[in-house]
Order: C-alpha cells, then structure tokens, then sequence
C-alpha cells in the first residue's frame, strides 16, 4: 500500500537519524512507515505513491491558508532572482517588523530568526539577561522547541517518545527548569514562594498543542500576568503555534492576556523558515547590537522567508473573516465527529480553540499532560492508521494538535468525519 514510501524510508535510513530530520515525523509512537510527500495544494498532500490525503498537520501549522497557495509561491518566485541572502539590512525586513507590531500586541520591538527554537531560547535568554536570574519555570508537556532550558517534562516529540531526561542537557542547566502542571496555578504560587527573586521568567504556550490541544482554565493565564507583575518576572507566551493562528493578535488578542516577551514561528513564515521574539522596548532594548544580552543569525531575516511571511500575514491581517471561516470549519468538523463517536459509545475528549483540535480516547477531560498521557493513546494508534488509509492525514502522534487550513472545503470535513465513523469499528 505504501511502497514507494516504504522503500524511501529504507533509502532515507542509510544517511539520515532515524530517516528523518524531525523525530515527529518518524511514525515511532503510531508505527508503520512514515509517508513521503510528492507535493501538496490547498487542503491536500500527494503521497510518492501516488495517494491523496486531506492534511489536518499543516506542516505543523504554517499552511493555515493551504499548500502553494499561489501569492507566496508567486513572491517567493519573483524574489528569488534578486538572490536568496545577502546578510546586510533589507527594506523587506523593516516591513515585516512593521506588519507584526501593527497586528500583535504588546509588541514594541521584534527580531527575527529562523525556527521557534531560536526564537524560545533567545527569548530565554533575554528574560534572563534583563531580570539578572537564573530559573525559569515550564510546564509538563508544554514544548518550546529543542534547546536544553526546555528538553525538561517537554511535550510534542519528547513526549511522544516519552523522553524522562534528555541525555547531553547538563544538571546544571535542568537545575534551572523548574516545572509545573499546566493549569496548576497554586504549583506556581509554591515554586514562586520557594524561589523568591531567582525566577527570570514564567514561559507558557497560552493555548497548549504539544500534548493535544489543551485549553487554559479560565483564570490561568490571568493568575500568571499577577504573579509575574508581583515577582518582577517575565512572562513569556510562547506563541510559536498561537500567533496568527487564533487571531491576528494570537492568543493575547483571542484570550486578552498581556505579555511581556512573545514567540513566534510556523505561520509568520508561510512555510519557510522564520521565528521572531518581540516585546516591551524596555526588556528588548537589552538584545545586541542595543544592549549585551548577544543573539544573532546569519539567516535571520532572510529576504525569501520575509517575503513569504509577509505576503500571508498581509493577507491575514486585511482579510481577518478568514479567522471567521477557518473557526465555523473547525466547529463543523468537531460537531460532526462528536455525532459519530458519541454514537460509538466510547470515552472520547474533544479540546478545541479556533482552528486547533485533538481528540483524546479518555472518558475524564484532558486538561494537562497527565491526562493527556493517562488516555488509551493505544488506540489513538489505531485511529490514525484507521484514517490514514481512508485518505485523512492526522499528526503521527496523540501529543499533537490538528491544524486546520482554510483550503479545507465542507466536502473535505464531510469526508473527514465519515472516514472516523467508518474507522470507529476498527479501533481496539
Ligand atoms: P521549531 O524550532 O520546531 O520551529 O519551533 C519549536 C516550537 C516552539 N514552540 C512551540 C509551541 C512549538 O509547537 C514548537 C514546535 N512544534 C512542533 C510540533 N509540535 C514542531 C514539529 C517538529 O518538531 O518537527
């Protein structure tokens, strides 16, 4: 059924860890093979077999108006002749500075990078070089992307593998990582009263999607913004999969929460490789060449990557009903799947916000990583393969969030939602 993906993967295996340059994408937690993609439009990815699947991964977000959609394919054709880098200051950089502060809030002065990693750690780094502390605090299963503060109780593909301790993260950076339980506001008093004036920062994904989709209860947030005001902490919201995604604004704009440092990654960059962290002047004004906390990139900035960021938020920011459409798509679809399985008569959880969802086979609500590990993500396993083979690409993990793009057309959620009634039967 897979041939031509099962051969790649083999080929891929010789030269690349494990086949891939993402241990998401490996199939570990669901098994089988990983499918090699031939090319991708609008709602949908074109397997190297030839098979057509309707994608709720999104590239793990980016695509959220679809694949090649046509006026970044056409910006990203149209400057590629003027070279691809150049390494010195560019108009185009200025206007993507300009475009951000103009939607996200909150946000005086913004750098970029080039993955959310970057923009996470640098964000980190500034929290610390401006507060002069040391700790920071995460939360279970909230992921900010690979660099060693974070690899602690980290969520997404640490998760996934169930990676305790992640070998080469020194003590003395683990030492600094203290940890919570996402929604466990009272376990941040705690850690906070324990560590009076040596916490820099607080950083949390405002809506998390790196163990599923999970919601914060109503007065979380708003209990961090008073604890960090109190204690002189930075609150960071790392907004690597929020921004631009649940409104113009993010999550600060959808959940009306302020914070002090943002990240951003996936859809600022339509696709290409593009981070940024921003904030107050006050805290940004510390970042090299201005101040001495030193970040940098050779390819920050990149004029192809800016073109492609800035021509899709452009047209997220003039057409904000596609935040409408992209909302009434993903409500149409959690609607229909929660008529067919709550016709199976099986546990079931759906989280959703905006164009985020997950399902859980749990029958108590998901609210933080340890409900979101003690569901039967067994047969989550069988679930994915289940819609895989009916032509429904979910992410290759229970510790992921869905992503819908606004290429998806009803006939795209109508076909998603039969192929989980037909799969229901074939569930262990
Ligand atoms: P990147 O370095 O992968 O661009 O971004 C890291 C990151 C930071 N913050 C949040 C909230 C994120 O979700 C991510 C990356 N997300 C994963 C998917 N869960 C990327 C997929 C992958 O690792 O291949």
């Amino acid at each position: 059924m897979y041939e031509k993906s099962q051969q790649l993967f083999e080929r891929a295996q010789q030269s690349i860890p494990g086949g891939v340059n993402s241990p998401v994408r490996a199939f570990r937690s669901v098994g089988g093979t990983p499918i090699f993609m031939q090319k991708a439009e609008g709602a949908y990815l074109y397997d190297v077999d030839g098979r057509r699947y309707i994608d709720y991964i999104a590239s793990w977000g980016p695509m959220i108006l679809g694949h090649a959609w046509q006026p970044v394919v056409k910006a990203i054709q149209e400057y590629a002749i003027y070279s691809t880098s150049y390494g010195a200051p560019t108009l185009l950089e200025v206007e993507m500075a300009e475009l951000i502060i103009s939607m996200a809030p909150n946000v005086d002065l913004i750098r970029m990078v080039s993955s959310g990693t970057e923009a996470c750690m640098s964000a980190i780094r500034l929290a610390r070089g401006y507060t002069g502390r040391n700790k920071i605090i995460k939360f279970e299963g909230h992921y900010h992307g690979h660099a060693d503060p974070f690899l602690v109780k980290a969520g997404s593909g640490v998760a996934t593998f169930n990676i305790q301790t992640v070998p080469g993260v020194t003590p003395g950076v683990a030492q600094d990582t203290l940890t919570a339980a996402y929604n466990d506001l009272e376990a941040v008093k705690k850690i906070t009263a324990a560590h009076q004036g040596e916490i820099a920062a607080i950083i949390v994904e405002p809506v998390a999607g790196n163990m599923g989709c999970i919601l914060p209860r109503p007065g979380f947030l708003e209990g961090l913004r008073s604890i960090c005001d109190l204690e002189g902490i930075v609150l960071i919201l790392d907004e690597v999969m929020t921004g631009f995604r649940l409104a113009p604004g993010g999550a600060q704009e959808r959940l009306g929460i302020r914070a002090d440092l943002l990240t951003y990654g996936k859809v600022i960059g339509g696709g290409m490789p593009v981070g940024a962290f921003g904030g107050r002047k006050e805290i940004m004004q510390h970042i090299a060449p201005l101040g001495n906390v030193y970040q940098a990139g050779t390819l920050s900035g990149n004029p192809i990557a800016m073109i492609a960021g800035y021509t899709l938020l452009k047209e997220l920011k003039q057409n904000p009903s596609i935040y409408t459409e992209l909302e009434e798509k993903t409500l149409y679809l959690r609607d229909g799947l929660d008529k067919v399985l709550g016709a199976w008569g099986q546990p079931y959880q759906i989280n959703q916000m905006g164009s985020m969802i997950s399902v859980h086979f749990s029958e108590h609500p998901v609210t933080d990583f340890a409900s979101a590990s003690a569901a039967n993500n067994a047969r989550f396993k069988t679930f994915f393969h289940s819609l895989l083979k009916r032509g429904v690409y979910l992410p290759p993990s229970a510790f992921e969030s869905w992503f819908l793009n606004n290429a998806l057309q009803k006939e795209d959620l109508d076909a998603t939602i039969h192929a989980v009634k037909e799969s229901l039967e074939e569930l262990v």
